[in-house]
């Protein structure tokens, strides 16, 4: 771990954390080398009037092997742990109080690839979810927008080994998108860990171009707090 020094990013009605630096370059640079060969990457897509259209990333599920994920009407296991995953899910686990259950992994090849504003809000990641977003590669602009006060905006450059942690109640007002970019960036990857606690809902992942995505639920075994 190179750093542990947050800087907390001015989100009233939230609570955000950022670690420029969490990880160590060489660490970053051999995970996200190891992410990109070692995982399951998917060409997911929506279907549009009709027409299947492909979302702008490339994505992953993986987690706890009895979580269960239905989206777009197709129920998948997510795949088990890898070592590069727990690698990064087990020291991210310290500064945000949780054991994780579950990750999608976002593969941003270029600057055209994207996510739409969304937040996860859904009740399947409870009251106030707590949520550790980790960065590799190319640096992507990750934009805040509050939901009600629509004037109130931030953003954070999340750079090659850096950790958010977003908790309290920033997903029941903030959504947030890494928008398409003309600037010549390096591939990214992104792993967002969450905590599935149970039973199912919708989850707009995105869309290609801020249209509705794909609807995905979960259904997952409870964890306590301690995630056990
Ligand atoms: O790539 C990112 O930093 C954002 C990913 C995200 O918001 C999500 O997967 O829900």
């Amino acid at each position: 771990m190179a750093d542990s020094t947050p800087q907390i990013l001015d989100l009233p009605n939230g609570d955000a954390a950022f670690y420029p630096s969490f990880f160590s370059r060489a660490d970053a640079d051999r995970l996200l080398e190891e992410l990109r060969e070692s995982t399951a990457w998917r060409q997911e897509s929506i279907k549009l009037y009709g027409k299947p259209v492909d979302i702008p990333r490339l994505t992953a599920w993986y987690g706890d092997k009895d979580s269960v994920y239905t989206y777009s009407g197709i129920t998948n296991v997510p795949r088990p742990w890898t070592p590069a995953l727990l690698e990064v899910k087990n020291p991210v686990e310290r500064p945000s109080g949780v054991v994780f259950n579950s990750v999608l992994l976002n593969r941003y090849r270029t600057g055209r690839d994207s996510v739409a504003w969304h937040s996860d809000d859904e009740k399947e990641f409870g009251e106030n979810p707590i949520i550790a977003s980790v960065s590799f590669g190319g640096v992507r602009t990750f934009q805040f927008r509050h939901k009600e006060l629509k004037n109130l905006k931030t953003s954070v450059a999340l750079t090659h080994g850096s950790l958010l942690i977003m908790r309290g109640t920033t997903q029941r007002h903030w959504l947030r998108q890494i928008p398409k970019t003309t600037r010549d960036v390096e591939e990214r990857i992104n792993l967002t860990f969450r905590v599935v606690l149970a039973q199912s809902g919708e989850k707009d992942v995105g869309s290609p171009e801020g249209i509705a995505g794909p609807a995905r639920t979960h259904v997952a075994r409870h964890l306590d707090p301690k995630g056990h």
